[in-house]
């Protein structure tokens, strides 16, 4: 099987992923920095189709208006001699200390209006240079200690925010959406809107909630011990998967950024089972840090690896749903039910009291006797997964 990528994969990383120099809490770079030319045609030429930016991680932060053109010209020309496209980009709200209690919710007020204006500034560029999508997460929107943070009074401040940078967009004729990314924790003790429902959530509340959806990332929500491909299920059944952060994680510990496929393997070819049974039809963005033990040559395997297993566990996946015996199981499990309404059409509540069946002749016993036959079910899906059915 040829598992080689090709831009109709739609598979996009950012600058600041194969980029990372690997500075840690404990430890110093241990690779040079990256020039996002070379970046750029290193991606394109493993596959890619796409490459994403932090407004720092394409212009030095202090460079004057000169400058900035400058670095802005060398990479777009960059994009047009190798086709990369530039389908999303984002800010650099967290690293500056000036951002260390939070930008759009910082308690200092000349702060947030410095974190909006920069958060437009590079809306600019990033509408000039084509993107779809604006993501913003909020990794210093939070607190280390209870009095330090009125969450009522910043989740204020935060849609306050959104609202602006909403209405600036619509004002502009701009064709961005903007998607809101969920982490709990890291780099603040805890982080406003830390998964995937809480921003969901958050987004209702908001004067234009059409332009928000989310841009979840496989490691954040496992962080919180959660299941990655239900989150991705509910944010797709809401219209609100606008853009999706894939890596690996083991289990709840630091963010750890792995390339797609290694950490929960399982949770990862359930993901791209429903990813593409589900028609999702946006990039498949690779937010991972290849570990720092790794040279400049084990950056690049370590990106084409990302997409190496997503290929393969979508041919895996197709295969698994291809199955006859898997589709014979599927039923045994009663996966068609499911899709069934409960009520019948036009039925009421007083047609479902009126149902003796339901309730006053239903033979509990006999239903509660009933196997689901899901380990079965599963054991199919293992086997596709290991290659075990070839
Ligand atoms: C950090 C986030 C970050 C966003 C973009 O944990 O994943 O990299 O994706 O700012
Ligand atoms: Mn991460
Ligand atoms: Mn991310």
């Amino acid at each position: 099987m040829n598992y080689a990528p090709t831009p109709e994969d739609r598979f996009s990383f950012g600058l600041w992923t194969v980029g990372w120099q690997g500075r840690d809490p404990f430890g110093d770079a241990t690779r040079p920095a990256l020039d996002p030319v070379d970046t750029v045609r290193h991606l394109a030429e493993l596959g890619a189709y796409g490459v994403t930016f932090h407004d720092d991680d394409l212009i030095p932060p202090g460079a004057d208006e000169a400058e900035r053109q400058s670095h802005v010209k060398r990479f777009r020309a960059a994009l047009d001699a190798t086709g990369l496209v530039v389908p999303m980009a984002t800010t650099n709200l967290f690293t500056h200390p000036v951002f260390k209690d939070g930008a759009f919710t910082a308690n200092d007020r000349d702060v947030r209006r410095y974190a909006l204006r920069k958060t437009m500034r590079n809306i600019d560029l990033a509408a000039e240079l084509g993107a779809e999508v604006y993501v913003a997460w909020g990794g210093r929107e939070g607190a280390e200690s209870g009095a330090a943070k009125d969450v009522r009074a910043a989740l204020d401040r935060l849609k306050e925010a959104f609202d602006l940078l909403g209405e600036y967009v619509h004002g502009q004729g701009y064709g961005l959406r903007f998607a809101i990314e969920p982490k709990p924790n890291e780099p603040r003790g805890d982080i406003l809107l830390p998964t995937v429902g809480h921003a969901l959530a958050f987004i209702e509340r908001l004067e234009r909630p059409e332009l928000f959806g989310v841009n979840p990332e496989t490691g954040h929500e496992q962080m919180a011990g959660l299941n990655f491909p239900h989150g991705i299920a509910q944010a797709l059944w809401a219209g609100k998967l606008f853009h999706i952060d894939l890596n690996g994680q083991n289990g709840i510990k630091y963010d750890q950024d792995l390339r797609f496929g290694a950490g929960d393997l399982r949770s990862a070819f359930w993901l791209v089972d429903l990813l593409e049974t589900a028609g999702y039809a946006g990039p498949r963005h690779f937010d991972f840090k290849p570990p720092r033990t790794e040279g400049s040559d084990g950056v690049w395997a370590s990106a084409a690896g990302c997409m190496r297993n997503y290929l393969i566990l979508k041919e895996r996946a197709a295969a698994f749903r291809a199955d006859p015996e898997v589709r014979a199981a599927l039923l045994a499990s009663r996966l068609d039910e499911l899709t069934r309404p409960t009520l019948d059409e036009g039925e009421t509540a007083a047609g479902l009291l009126a149902d003796r069946g339901a309730f006053e002749d239903f033979d509990v016993d006999r239903a509660a006797a009933r196997g689901m036959a899901f380990e079965r079910l599963d054991q199919l899906a293992m086997d596709h997964l290991l290659a075990a059915r070839d």
